[in-house]
């Protein structure tokens, strides 16, 4: 698949002016996440050999225990953007609030701001499961030279300039989007270096495999119920086939390949779902988009969606545009 003599920071350079603000800066930001992706896929593959594990015995904002790895990653992801001085702010799952980099003037200048998630599914890190990095890449609406604000962090995902996801699974991979088509990374892991591997990947316009967690199932609204029962139901091509590994990168990877559909709706038990729009939601549904998929809250494109917080959750139904479209109408018979 693909040409595999052509690498990441090849790519980078070669597709830098096909975007439209060109100015290099966004390929070095890129490139500040591709090296952190290698020393968070590093500290990944040796979890199981060294006391890493396990609770660092900190709560994040969503009262979620951290585990070390959780912490780690969003040590090395911010300290590569901080450090490559091409942002000027960072909000990442991990924090509660923003971070402004306004330690020198030069990075006040800076256009680019970045919302992270630096390791989801981290549940499944002490089980040898595959987690994920998700990224989302805004130009900041404030006046350049002053410190970031709120305001640069609650746009919505239609305002993207760029977002990926770094899956480290069987092997370790970067896909992302800077607007024009979505390309797909695999690390040789001998060399250290990212190769093209899965050039212009596209969600097949309908799948056979749907993803959610069911056991919440009595807790979900009746268009949920009733689109579930309908995968299920024997007819056509279906039943489809029930495939949740409970990292959403995984997820979303597996079913853009072979045609799926992922569901994390509201519930009786949490009535926005558990995903958070700005680091979780908007980068997948921009990537879906890029792809000819779709991503929506069950009755609306997820883009469209104007945040009112940081670390805000939304129900999230994404994957091959006709299932979506399936499941959307099961919502609105609700
Ligand atoms: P996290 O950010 O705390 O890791 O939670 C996000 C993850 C997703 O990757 C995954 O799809 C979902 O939570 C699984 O949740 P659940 O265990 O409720 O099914
Ligand atoms: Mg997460």
């Amino acid at each position: 698949m693909g040409n595999k003599n052509i690498t990441l920071g090849e790519f980078i350079i070669e597709n830098q002016s096909s975007f439209k603000y060109s100015s290099g800066e966004l390929s070095k930001l890129l490139n500040g996440i591709r090296l952190a992706a290698k020393v968070v896929n590093h500290e990944v593959n040796k979890a199981g050999l060294v006391d890493i594990l396990g609770v660092a015995g900190e709560v994040n904002i969503q009262g979620e225990d951290q585990q070390k790895l959780d912490v780690l990653a969003n040590e090395k992801f911010i300290q590569s953007l901080i450090k490559r001085e091409i942002v000027c702010g960072i909000a990442s799952e991990e924090e509660d609030n923003f971070i402004a980099i306004n330690s020198n003037d030069k990075q006040n200048r800076n256009k680019y701001i970045v919302l992270i998630d630096p390791l989801d599914g981290s549940s499944n890190i002490d089980v040898n499961v595959s987690v994920g990095t998700i990224f989302s890449i805004y130009r900041r609406v404030t006046p350049e030279g002053t410190p970031v604000t709120m305001e640069d962090f609650l746009q919505p995902g239609k305002n993207q300039v760029a977002a990926g996801y770094i899956v480290y699974g069987t092997s370790t991979m970067i896909v992302y989007t800077t607007g024009d088509g979505v390309n797909g990374f695999t690390l040789n892991p001998a060399i250290g270096t990212f190769y093209l591997s899965h050039p212009n990947m596209q969600f097949p316009e309908t799948g056979k495999i749907y993803s959610v967690n069911e056991g919440n199932y009595v807790h979900f609204p009746q268009g949920v119920k009733d689109y579930i029962k309908y995968c299920q139901r024997e007819e056509e091509d279906r039943p489809y086939t029930s495939r949740y590994i409970g990292s959403l990168v995984s997820d979303f990877h597996r079913n853009m390949i072979k045609g799926g559909i992922y569901m994390y709706p509201k519930s009786s038990i949490a009535s926005e779902g558990k995903l958070r729009l700005l680091y979780e939601c908007n980068p997948m549904a921009f990537i879906a988009e890029q792809a000819n998929g779709k991503a929506s809250d069950g009755y609306k494109r997820i883009m469209d969606i104007d945040p009112k917080e940081l670390h805000q959750r939304v129900p999230f139904f994404c994957g091959s545009t006709k299932m979506v479209e399936k499941a959307e109408e099961f919502m609105a018979n609700e």
